[in-house]
C-alpha cells in the first residue's frame, strides 16, 4: 500500500518541468494480451520489479503504459522484456 502512495506522488511530480529529472526518462509501452480488467495489475507489478523504475501508469482502455524510469540504472530493453515475461508482449509507442 506504501508503494503506491509513492507511485502517486512520484505521478504528480511527471508533469513538473523535466529538466529537474535529467536522468529520469518517460516511455509509453504499447501492451499487448490486456484482456480484462486485472491485466493492467500484472503488467503494472512486472514493470515495477524492475530496478530503475520509478513510476507506472498502465491504461486497460488504451492498452498502453506509461513508464518512468533512471535511464542511468534500467533500459527500454528491460522494459519490454519485464512485461514479456509476464505474458505481455511490449514495444515503444510512437
Ligand atoms: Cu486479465
Amino acid at each position: 500500500m506504501r508503494k503506491s502512495l509513492v507511485s502517486i506522488t512520484f505521478m504528480l511530480g511527471l508533469f513538473a518541468p523535466t529538466a529537474a529529472f535529467s536522468a529520469e526518462k518517460t516511455v509509453t509501452l504499447a501492451v499487448q494480451n490486456m484482456f480484462c480488467a486485472a491485466c493492467p495489475f500484472t503488467v503494472k507489478s512486472s514493470l515495477q520489479s524492475v530496478p530503475g523504475v520509478k513510476t507506472v501508469l498502465v491504461s486497460f482502455e488504451n492498452k498502453t503504459a506509461i513508464v518512468v524510469f533512471d535511464d542511468t540504472k534500467t533500459n527500454l530493453q528491460a522494459l519490454t522484456k519485464a512485461t514479456t515475461d509476464a505474458g505481455y508482449p511490449s514495444a515503444p509507442k510512437g
